[in-house]
This record gives structure tokens, C-alpha cells and sequence, in this order.
């Protein structure tokens, strides 16, 4: 599962990537300043607390434990990511590509190479420049923008994108075109979907996919008759319709920060998939709680100040400015974004794979060491080969870590489940 950040040069995307994943990258105010892509993990808070506060309410009560109250009380061992408090954090893989340039469906900028970079991302991240200072090429305009030379500005970048998009996908549908319309006829749509299944399994297209967007599709266009007398825009609507079910597209209203007075509203009113971002804030205040002069979590509207460090007059001037803006803009948007694109366009959620039922510990005597980020409505079974193929295989059946019960192959998991795997 991955996301990939996109947009055209100088928007921010790999701040925003700094900023999710705390991997060092280059940022610079020019275009083209990231060419191989960066990727990464973000750690995100699960939607559901960390089953580790539930544990260790019963080991309380049981009277047994001497439990630690370090890191806010939680009593799991993450060996990926990190609990605070029973707020867990779960990994998702973050995708920063090299800036996208009008014509790249043609090859200019970094063209084809930039579009493969996508290709397993299960979704888009767009993010654009809401503060107009740069042109639609990346280059800093130098001039400070009106509001509505933003929201023009704002907008174009958001239909160029899908515009490119679509003019990459309908090139690969359209080579081997005869081949489609020739399966139409001979074997109607299910043949259809294959070939467009075989043409776009280099995206990540899976049967499911293509059958949805082409039911989208057929909606539009009834007529199936003369598949090889298609004309572009009936191929263009096809494409897409594939683009949008390949690539779902969030929209990251960045450089929110400098946006001019009423375009975080009015973009916010015409996108649907809008959240303003402030991926510069949110760099600052994750390198600040790095280096112990805030607490700042992340995704909060606030931060404290910390009672230890020292801190210069600059220093302090800088994060007065820093709380300001997070105040103004009710937080830095960035996993508030994440999230929404995770857990609801996604369709994920988190579930605890245990070998110990009652103690919720692995081999090795670890507490809810993980937490797999999967499909909703995940069976028992799946889970099993998520933790590895032969648990799988040799799946007899599971316990439900919570009421304990015995589950089967096609028992369906919740969010926050604890699943312990019985296996030949
Ligand atoms: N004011 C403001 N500036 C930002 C923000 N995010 C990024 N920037 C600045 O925008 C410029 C471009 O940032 P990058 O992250 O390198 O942009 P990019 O989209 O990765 O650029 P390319 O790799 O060239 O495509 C840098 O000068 C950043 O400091 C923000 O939230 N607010
Ligand atoms: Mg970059």
C-alpha cells in the first residue's frame, strides 16, 4: 500500500514527504529539485486506541504487573513504529516523485519515467501551491498573488494533473486498441476488462478496477456496437474513468500559510477532497519536537513549549510564529490528510496478529509487537498469510484476543482486533 505525492515542480511535495516520514531530503525553492523519487514510511495514529491500554487495565486489575508509566502509560512493544499513551502509529508508505510538467504524457520533463513512478501508488496525493508564488512550471512569479489570481492558479495545476493523468492512460489504452475492440465484439465486456486488465497491470489495474470503471464508463456510453470507430474524447472518457478508479486524487491545499485572505474557502467549497496544508509548519515542528524544544504531536492544533531547553531569542521568535500559524490554520492539515485518505478512501484498518491469546504477546514474550494496516472486512485466514504464507496455509483456526471466542477462516475482523492464529 502506497501513496504517492504529485503535482507540478516547487509545490512542496518533498516538505510535505520531510515532514510525514522525518527522512532528510533535498528542498529547495526551485523546480526539479527532486528527480528519483524519494519513498519512505509516515506514521500515522490508528483510529482506534492501541489494545495495549485494554491489557493493561485487566493486568491492573488482575493485581499482578508492576507496569511502567513511561510513554504515557502504554505497555506495547512496536517493532515498528511507536505507541504514546495508547495512541499507536501506524506505517504507510509515502511516494515523492519529480515535479510534473505540462506535456509529460509526451515525454517532457521527466515524462513516462515520472508517470511509472506512480504506478503502484494506490492513491494521489496533489499537492499544489494555494499561495500563487509559483507559475504553472514551478518558477518562483516573485509577485504576491491576489485571491483570485490564486484560485486560478490553484485550479489549473488541479485540472492539469488529471489531464495528464488521463493522457497517459488513454496512450495505453489506445496502443492496442484494435486488440480491445476486436475482444468487445468476440467476447463482450468481461473479454473487454481483461485486455484492459492485461494493457494497465503495470499500474497496479486489478480485474476489479477495470470492471468498475468500466460500468462508470458504459453509464456515459451506452453504445457498444462499433468499438474501432471510438473517437478519442469516447476513449478519453474511458481513460478517465480508469484514471479515476486507479488513482483516487486528495488535494493538498499547501503553502496555506501564505495564502491571501478567502482561497482556503473558496477551494475548500469547489474540491471536494481539499484539506489547506502547511508542510513547512509541520517540517518546523516536528524538527523542533526532535530536538526537545517542543512536545508537539502530530496532527495537534497545538504545542507546548519545553520546560528543559534553553532557547535563544531567534529561536523563541520562531516558534511564536510557528504557534500562530498552527492556530490560524487549526493545525498543518498533513495527517489530517493522511488519515482521511488511509482509513476512508482506502478502506483500511488496524489489526493485532498475537501467538499468546491471554497475554497478547508474540514468541518471544513482546506485547502487540503488530499492528498490520489491512483491508477492511480482512478474514481471519488473510490475516494469517499477511503474518506469513505457511500460518496460512496451515490455518486451523483463530481466537479473538477480546472475548477469547474461537473464530473461523472467514471470521471478519474490526478495527483494533487482537487475533491470535492457530496453524499446523
Ligand atoms: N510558505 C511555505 N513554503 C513552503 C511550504 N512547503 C514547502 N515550501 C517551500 O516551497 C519550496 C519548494 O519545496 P519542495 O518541497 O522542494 O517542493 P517540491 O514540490 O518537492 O519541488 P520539486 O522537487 O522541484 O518538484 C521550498 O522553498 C519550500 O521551503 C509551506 O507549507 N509554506
Ligand atoms: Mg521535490
Amino acid at each position: 500500500m502506497r501513496i504517492g505525492l504529485v503535482g507540478k515542480p516547487n509545490v512542496g511535495k518533498s516538505t510535505f514527504f520531510a515532514a510525514s516520514t522525518l527522512i532528510p531530503v533535498d528542498i529547495a525553492n526551485y523546480p526539479f529539485c527532486t528527480i528519483e523519487p524519494n519513498v519512505g514510511f509516515s506514521f500515522i495514529p490508528s483510529r482506534q486506541p492501541c489494545p495495549c491500554g485494554t491489557l493493561r487495565e485487566r493486568l491492573e486489575e488482575d493485581g499482578r504487573a508492576q507496569l511502567s508509566d513511561d510513554r504515557g502509560g502504554s505497555i506495547c512493544a512496536p517493532r515498528t513504529g511507536s505507541c504514546e499513551g495508547h495512541q499507536r502509529y501506524v506505517p504507510c508508505m509515502l511516494v515523492d516523485v519529480a515535479g510534473l510538467v505540462p506535456g509529460a504524457s509526451q515525454g517532457r520533463g521527466r515524462g513516462n519515467a515520472f508517470l511509472s513512478d506512480l504506478a503502484e501508488c494506490d492513491a494521489l496525493i496533489q499537492v499544489i501551491d494555494v499561495a500563487g508564488t509559483t507559475d504553472i512550471e514551478g518558477n518562483p512569479t516573485g509577485i504576491k498573488a491576489t485571491k483570485e489570481q490564486a484560485i486560478e492558479q490553484a485550479l489549473a495545476e488541479v485540472e492539469f494533473l488529471t489531464g495528464e493523468l488521463d493522457a497517459w492512460i488513454l496512450g495505453l489504452v489506445k496502443d492496442g486498441w484494435s486488440r480491445g475492440a476486436r475482444r468487445i465484439q468476440a467476447e463482450g465486456v468481461k473479454g473487454f476488462t481483461q485486455f484492459l486488465q492485461e494493457r494497465l497491470s503495470g499500474l497496479g489495474a486489478t480485474d476489479q478496477i477495470c470492471q468498475r470503471s468500466f460500468d462508470a464508463f458504459a453509464q456515459q456510453h451506452q453504445d457498444m456496437t462499433s468499438p474501432w470507430d471510438w473517437s478519442d474524447d469516447v476513449l478519453m472518457l474511458l481513460a478517465s474513468s480508469i484514471r479515476k478508479h486507479l488513482f483516487p486524487i486528495f488535494i493538498a491545499g499547501n503553502k496555506a500559510d501564505l495564502a491571501p485572505e478567502g482561497v482556503l474557502e473558496h477551494l475548500q467549497s469547489v474540491l471536494p477532497t481539499f484539506t489547506p496544508c502547511s508542510a513547512e509548519t509541520e517540517l518546523a515542528l516536528r524538527q523542533a519536537g526532535k530536538a526537545g524544544f517542543i512536545t508537539y504531536v502530530a496532527g495537534d492544533t497545538t504545542f507546548n513549549l519545553s520546560e528543559k531547553q534553553q532557547m535563544s531569542e531567534a529561536q523563541q521568535k520562531g516558534l511564536s510564529v510557528l504557534a500562530e500559524r498552527v492556530e490560524k490554520l487549526r493545525g498543518t492539515g498533513l495527517i489530517k490528510l493522511l488519515d482521511q485518505v488511509l482509513f476512508d478512501e482506502l478502506q483500511r484498518i488496524v489489526v493485532y496478529p498475537v501467538q499468546d491469546e491471554s497475554q497478547w504477546t508474540d514468541g518471544d514474550g513482546n506485547v502487540l509487537p503488530d499492528a498490520l494496516v489491512v483491508q477492511d472486512g480482512i478474514q481471519a485466514k488473510q490475516v494469517a498469510y499477511k503474518v506469513h504464507s505457511d500460518l496460512g496455509d496451515g490455518f486451523i483456526k483463530g481466537v479473538d484476543g477480546r472475548t477469547r471466542r474461537i473464530v473461523g477462516a472467514d471470521h471478519e475482523l474490526s478495527d483494533g482486533d487482537v487475533l491470535r492464529i492457530h496453524s499446523k
